[in-house]
């Protein structure tokens, strides 16, 4: 049986799907290796035959006026793809005997995002995000590269509407026209920065950026109706908005639940404090985001 979604009805696919499914992954679908781009054959397996690409949705809604973006207001993905892998793997190796199973997130040795589109998991936006038909961008992509061959037919890869909205509003002007972004420009890119020199810190304050940042995705018709996320991860998780006196008096423990703790805490702690200037020096801002 040939499948190349989560629709699987071949017999190894419908126990993968329900040992996704029993661990909240609803959207997943599988791609033969042979049609996925490698960017670093250094991470790559031997012997890699399929793969399964996961796209796991994170906006849980809520308004927030901290310039954190909606990514980093949940606990960090990498620890739900690290908790889900640890238990998920060993399951597999033992449905699935001598077969291999290897889980990764952000560094893949393939193109992720081509990858997910291949395998029906959405289109690629100009901004270069994977954009899934339910869910929109507001997704975290990771992929399971196995040895174990899955009769599967790769769809092509899809973009998508190519309005230009995002091109049109991004603070960066960092979307390339041929699609793609310059990470050099792009604003999320700049905030995650380790050092940041007054007039940057004055670039992210006149956009009201903290962390990361939303705008191409905000302003993305793909988006309009994307259904918020219900992975219980990310719903127990969802925090209001956050303080630079409140990040600083953190534990480590708990700063490290968060994705913006990478780049240490004087750099959020800066950002966030470079805003909470702004705010006071100006008095009509509470007025104007509706606080
Ligand atoms: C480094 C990195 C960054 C850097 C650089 C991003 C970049 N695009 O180069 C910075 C810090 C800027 C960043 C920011 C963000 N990131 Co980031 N980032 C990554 C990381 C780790 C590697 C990206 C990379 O270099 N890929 C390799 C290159 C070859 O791929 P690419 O640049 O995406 O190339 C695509 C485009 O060029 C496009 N393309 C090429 N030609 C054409 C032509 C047309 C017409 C079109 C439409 C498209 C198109 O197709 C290519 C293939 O996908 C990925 C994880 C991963 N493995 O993908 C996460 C990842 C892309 N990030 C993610 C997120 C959530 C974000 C932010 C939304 C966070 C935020 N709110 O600030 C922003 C979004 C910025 C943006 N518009 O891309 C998610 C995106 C999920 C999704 N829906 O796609 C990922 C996949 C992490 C994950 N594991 O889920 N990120
Ligand atoms: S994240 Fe912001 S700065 Fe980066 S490409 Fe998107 S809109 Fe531009
Ligand atoms: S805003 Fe338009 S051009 Fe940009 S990703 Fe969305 S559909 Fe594509």
């Amino acid at each position: 049986m040939i499948v190349n979604d989560g629709k699987a009805t071949d017999k190894a696919c419908v126990l993968i799907a329900d040992k996704l499914r029993s661990r909240d992954i609803d959207c997943f679908g599988f791609v033969p290796f042979s049609v996925c781009d490698v960017l670093n054959p250094k991470l790559l397996p031997d012997g890699i035959q399929s793969v399964i690409m996961i796209a796991v949705p994170y906006d849980v809604g809520g308004y927030d006026s901290d310039g954190v973006s909606k990514y980093a207001h949940v606990f960090d993905y990498h620890l739900l793809f690290s908790e889900l892998f640890r238990s998920l793997i060993p399951d597999l190796e033992s449905a699935f005997p001598g077969e291999k199973f290897y889980g990764f997130s952000d560094h893949s040795p393939i193109n992720e995002k081509k990858a997910a589109s291949k395998a029906g998991l959405g289109r690629i936006g100009r901004n270069s995000l994977l954009i899934h038909p339910v869910y929109g961008s507001y997704i975290f992509i990771g992929a399971i590269l196995t040895s174990m061959r899955i009769e599967c037919e790769p769809l092509d890869v899809s973009y998508c509407l190519d309005c230009g909205e995002c091109v049109n509003a991004c603070p960066g002007h960092a979307i390339r026209v041929s699609g793609g972004i310059d990470p050099d420009l792009c604003l999320s890119a700049v905030s995650q920065r380790r050092h940041l020199t007054p007039p940057l810190l004055e670039l992210l304050k006149k956009n009201h950026i903290a962390w990361g940042c939303d705008v191409c995705q905000s302003v993305c018709p793909l988006n309009r109706g994307a259904k918020n996320s219900s992975v219980p991860f990310f719903c127990g998780s969802r925090h209001g908005n956050f303080t630079s006196s409140e990040v600083s008096s953190y534990s480590d423990d708990e700063f490290r639940k968060y994705a913006f703790s990478w780049r240490g805490r004087k750099r959020i702690v800066e950002n966030l404090k470079n805003l909470e200037e702004s705010d006071h020096s100006d008095p009509g801002k509470e007025e104007k985001s509706g606080i």
